[in-house]
Formats: C-alpha cells, structure tokens, sequence
C-alpha cells in the first residue's frame, strides 16, 4: 500500500528532522508537515500547511484533503512552558490529541505515532531503571496531560482498534533544532554556548541525573516502531525507551575533553530543578528491545563530538 504521511506539528524539535527522515523514506510527495506557523526553511517541493490541531473543523479539511495513511502528531507544549500556561498546555496537549484520535477512527487513517515523556513518572516513580509499569504520579502539569494522553490511547486501541503507537521520550539532544520550553533543554543549550562563549551556566544542579537520547537515536527509533509487525506491538499507551543517562557535570567534563577552556557553574533557584526532581534517574525500557528490537547507538562521548563537530559549522 501506498503511504500518505500527514505530521503536525513539524516545526519541532523532533518534527523538523522526523520529516525529512520520512521524506527519504516515502518521497517528498508524500509526506505534508504542517505547523501553526510557517517554517523557517521549505524545499520547493516540501508540502506544507498551516493548521491549528485545536481548529477541528480546519483540522478535518486537512485529512480530507490528504487522507493520510500515516500520522504523526508533535504538536505539544513541553514542561517548564506547561508550568507557566498550564490551561493552554492541557488544552493543547489533550484537545489536540482528541481531535486527532476522533479525525483518525472516523477517516480510518491506519496508523498514528503520538509521543509521551518521561514527565509520566512522579515523586513516588523509582528513580533508577523506572519500570515500564510502576506508580506514576506526574506533578507537572505536561507530564500529567501525557499520562491522560497514554491512557486515552490505549482507550481508542481498544474501543476502535486504532493502531496508536507511542514512546515516553527522555530529554532529546540535536543541533540542527533546538528544543523549546523543556526542563531537559539544557542538554543542547550547554553545547550551544559552549562553542559561543566558552562557558555556560546550567539551570540544573552538577548531580541532576537525567535520562536523555541523541535525535538519530530518536528518528530512527520512531521509525522501527512504526514499521513493527502490528502483533509485535505488546503495549499502546506508551513505551519506556531509554537512550543514556548523565548529568550536568558529567556531560560538563565531556565537553572539555574537546573544549579544554571550558568553564561550568549553576544557577540553584531555577523552577526546572523542582521537575526534573521528580524524573527518573535511568530508565528501564525491556519492553521496547522485547518487542520491536529497539538498542539506542549514541552514548555521552559520541553524542558530545558529534554535537560540537556539527555546531562548530553553525554557531
Ligand atoms: C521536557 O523537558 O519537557 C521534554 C521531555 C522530557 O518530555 N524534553
């Protein structure tokens, strides 16, 4: 079968280099990004359209439009953001999803990738290889929309046989889109200024361990779901993926092998600390290598020289 591909939320961290990941896979044709805003760069070729996933109606002209087979929904705003809106962030992250999951049962689109975070897991969560299934009690208001979220998936797996498939992804590290608005930001950030100004002042604390993943980790993970035999897929709210896990100091001491000049100190009143204190340490993810093979490839030395030799160019 032919596959429609229809993203949005594209202009994202994640969406920007998920769509060109898709294009070389299914051709440029066939793969429409849209956004609330236009991107900065479009090929001419690209197909792009501007939407709102909380304008149903609007949202609705697009599937007929392109009636996708395939359809990836990025549109989400993150955590240290969710805190300051957290309404906005609820209406967003779980009116978005709805419109999505309704527009997909009814216009029999045959399968969705939605991601969660993470920011599922709470203070009572174990903080070290976090279970798949253990006590999840998110404080922020992101991880308490991506919890509803996997359950609301799940529910339409099995209410409608929707083949939903989802991943609860850690802190995302890339050079080509910075992230927005996350308590896991400061991962990218930190090389960013480091080339610039050879220093950089980190809104977590030295020992804040996180679990984090490289973006080619990410696509590529992404993409092995999808393609995943549909008996293979065990579980649909989401799946623990887990790519590496560092803190601010350990990944500080990783730039400098590079950067010998390198200097590091910490601001210790920023409100991201409180969330990423109630976030895993490391995270167990058996069910993602059990049932669709998934093995992360980047760790923190290859993540720190790719990332420099990239933004070296850039910055
Ligand atoms: C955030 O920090 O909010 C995100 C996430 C871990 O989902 N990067």
């Amino acid at each position: 079968m032919k596959e429609r591909i229809l993203m949005i939320g594209s202009n994202g961290q994640i969406g920007s280099e998920l769509a060109t990941a898709l294009r070389r896979r299914f051709g440029t044709e066939n793969v429409i990004t849209s956004d609330i805003r236009e991107p900065t760069v479009l090929k001419e070729d690209e197909i792009f359209e501007i939407i709102n996933v909380l304008d149903k109606p609007a949202l609705t002209d697009l599937f007929e439009k392109y009636k996708p087979t395939q359809l990836y929904l990025l549109a989400a705003m993150l955590s240290a953001t969710g805190e300051k809106y957290p309404q906005k962030a609820w209406d967003l992250n779980i009116n978005g999803l709805l419109n999505v999951l309704d527009l997909a049962v009814e216009l029999d689109v045959k399968k969705v990738f939605w991601p969660s975070s993470i920011a599922v897991f709470g203070p009572h969560s174990p903080k070290q290889n976090t279970d798949q299934y253990c006590v999840m009690d998110p404080v922020s208001i992101y991880g308490v929309t991506k919890l509803a979220g996997e359950r609301l998936c799940e529910y339409y797996h099995h209410k409608y046989k929707l083949d939903i498939r989802s991943v609860r992804f850690p802190g995302i590290i890339s050079w080509k889109t910075a992230p927005g608005g996350g308590t896991t930001d400061y991962a990218v950030d930190i090389f960013i200024e480091a080339l610039k100004y050879g220093r950089y002042t980190c809104f977590l604390s030295a020992n804040t361990a996180l679990p984090m993943l490289y973006m080619e980790d990410a696509v590529r993970g992404t993409m092995e779901l999808m393609d995943a035999p549909v008996e293979q897929i065990s579980i649909r709210s989401s799946y623990n993926l887990a790519g590496l896990s560092f803190t601010p100091s350990e990944i500080g001491k990783e730039i400098k092998k590079i950067l010998p000049n390198f200097e590091m100190s910490y601001v210790d009143d920023d409100p991201r600390q409180a969330i990423a204190d109630t976030w895993p340490a490391s995270i167990d993810d058996a069910y993602a290598r059990r049932d669709w093979g998934w093995k992360p490839k980047f760790d923190l030395e290859s993540i720190t020289e790719d990332m420099i030799a990239n933004l070296k160019t850039n910055v």
